[in-house]
């Protein structure tokens, strides 16, 4: 009983660095500005079939309608009240949508935009999701409601231009943005209420919006008042999974380390440098990937939320630069994913995109502002075309073969070490998961051709990068190993995916 009693604790104390169990599935896929009613049909027909663990959904609270530019996917971080009502839907179909997916084993993550309400800059008025009034030049946001005294204007009056002035990166303005008095008892207490409200209706777990611009001891005190887990699907005691958002690529006052305790953290180096090495500028190459992850200077890796892209530097915004590989890079951005997700190091999330006209002059995109695609401002549907993919502008990326297979993957080979790495000096590499899965990538300008130990059981393996193993074929390339675990990998540099993928469930 002792023993159990041991496991429960460190189950517990633990569970702000892992999804519940009941999360099915290894990583997270960011449905970007989807609705409520698309969200709980995805985790029906494909996320829960196809083992992804979670979904990351915008922020679900009552934003600025803000109609110059008309309608930006940013106003939702524009917070009115905490009333759930927003372009993604009312508080009915958000229930419908957590109910859905976590009865398919898809866990729900909200987007907890808590350090701020909206932009100074915004007058009085109903120009909400809701129609809730409110005032900025009155700090007045009757929807909570806070009040003036509930703002961070009596320690800072302006915005954040220092970063390497801690109490200004946490007490001023963000952008703008009307910063909360978050070591209030009250304002922690109207937090802590619009998140036990949605952890009540079975949420997992949050992304903590701008965590770097709170206080890590705010957050620890607000993250102490949330409620156990629904217990309709997660063990008694079960606690939320938490991420918090903190850009740090060094040099700055605020480390990520400092948010250690409340959970994991975004890492940012991540998608910057795997962009740079994809792309192999400033000298990087892959045979550099050997010792990837801590041996890079990232956080620990049961302290990271990786990724590729976000919703932030995929267009310019936030941290990450030019090297930020998206969907628009196909190519290279598929073989970045695949990496991501073969690797062991981290909590991974897949990024899920709409298309936009981009206008990109001097570097930069001058329409990174257009929102979802809609119709008079109308968020659009997510259709879904005979072939699989998406339509009505969505990306779909989450459903792209390459990327759905390697979601896969990771299920697969669990938490079987990295094993077996293979390098030619260059681009081309290797690497296996135990006794699980392995991957092979040729970004060279010439061919791969050669021989490796996989330290998979001998067989034939569909490599599910370029197909499926349906009904005992293959419909891509087929890999045969050795008794001695060795197999014979041959990848022309212009391969349509320049890599290969086998794992003991794509045995034949
Ligand atoms: C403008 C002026 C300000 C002025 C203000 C007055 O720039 O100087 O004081 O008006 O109101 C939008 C506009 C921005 C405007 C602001 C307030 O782009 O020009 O300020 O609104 O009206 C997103 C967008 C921002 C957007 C914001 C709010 O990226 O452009 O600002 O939403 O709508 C740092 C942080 C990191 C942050 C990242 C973007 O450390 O935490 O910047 N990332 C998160 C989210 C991100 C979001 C926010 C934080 C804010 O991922 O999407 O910003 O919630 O690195
Ligand atoms: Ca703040």
């Amino acid at each position: 009983m002792k023993f159990f009693l041991l496991l429960s604790f460190i189950g517990f104390c633990w569970a702000q660095y892992y999804p519940q169990t009941h999360c099915r599935g290894t990583s997270i896929v960011h449905l970007f500005e989807w609705r409520w009613v698309d969200i709980a049909k995805e985790c029906e027909r494909y996320l829960g079939p196809k083992g992804f663990g979670g979904v990351q959904v915008s922020p679900p609270n009552e934003n600025i309608v803000v109609n110059d530019p008309p309608r930006p996917w940013w106003e939702r971080y524009q917070p009115i009240s905490y009333k759930i009502c927003t372009r993604s839907g009312n508080e009915d179909e958000f229930r419908d949508m957590v109910k859905r997916c976590n009865n398919v084993g898809v866990c729900i993550y909200v987007d907890a935009v808590i350090n701020h309400m909206c932009g100074t800059g915004n007058r009085a008025g109903t120009s909400s999701t809701c129609g809730t009034y409110y005032n900025a030049n009155d700090r007045d946001f009757p929807g909570v409601p806070y009040s003036g005294w509930d703002f961070n204007d009596g320690k800072c009056n302006g915005e954040i231009y220092n970063y390497n002035d801690a109490n200004e990166v946490r007490n001023c303005r963000l952008s703008g943005l009307l910063d909360l008095a978050l070591e209030k008892d009250y304002v922690r207490g109207k937090v802590a209420d619009y998140m036990n409200h949605l952890i009540d209706m079975g949420v997992a777990g949050f992304r903590l919006d701008a965590a770097k611009h709170m206080w890590p001891g705010d957050i620890k005190v607000i993250l102490d008042k949330l409620h156990n887990l629904n217990t309709q699907w997660f063990p008694e005691g079960s606690r939320p999974f938490i991420f918090q958002e903190v850009i740090d690529l060094g040099g700055e006052a605020i480390t990520s380390s400092e948010y250690f305790g409340n959970g994991r953290v975004t890492e940012f180096k991540y998608g910057a440098k795997l962009g740079t090495v994809i792309r192999k500028w400033s000298g990087e190459k892959m045979a550099y990937l050997q010792n990837w992850g801590e041996g890079w200077g990232f956080v620990p890796t049961d302290r990271a939320l990786v990724f590729v892209d976000n919703h932030d530097n995929q267009r310019g915004h936030g941290a990450g630069g030019a090297s930020i590989l998206t969907f628009w890079d196909a190519r290279m951005y598929k073989m970045a994913v695949g990496f991501m997700l073969a690797h062991p190091y981290g909590f991974t999330r897949v990024m899920s995109s709409y298309r936009w006209e981009r206008n990109i002059q001097n570097g930069q995109d001058l329409n990174d502002w257009i929102g979802p695609p809609n119709d008079n401002g109308v968020t659009k549907e997510v259709t879904i075309n005979p072939d699989t993919t998406c339509g009505n502008g969505w990306v779909c990326e989450h459903r792209w073969r390459q990327i759905r297979n390697m979601v896969a993957f990771r299920n697969v080979v669990g938490d079987q070490p990295f094993s077996n790495w293979w390098d030619n000096g260059s681009n081309q590499v290797a690497f296996g998961r135990g006794n699980k899965g392995f991957i092979v990538f040729n970004n060279d300008d010439w061919a791969l051709l050669t021989t490796l130990q996989t330290g998979l059981p001998a067989g034939t393996y569909c490599d599910v990068i370029s197909g499926d193993k349906i009904d005992g074929n293959c419909t891509g390339i087929k890999v045969y190993v050795e008794n001695d675990g060795t197999a014979q990998f041959s990848i022309s540099n212009c391969a349509e995916d320049p890599f290969i993928a086998i794992h003991v469930e794509s045995k034949l």
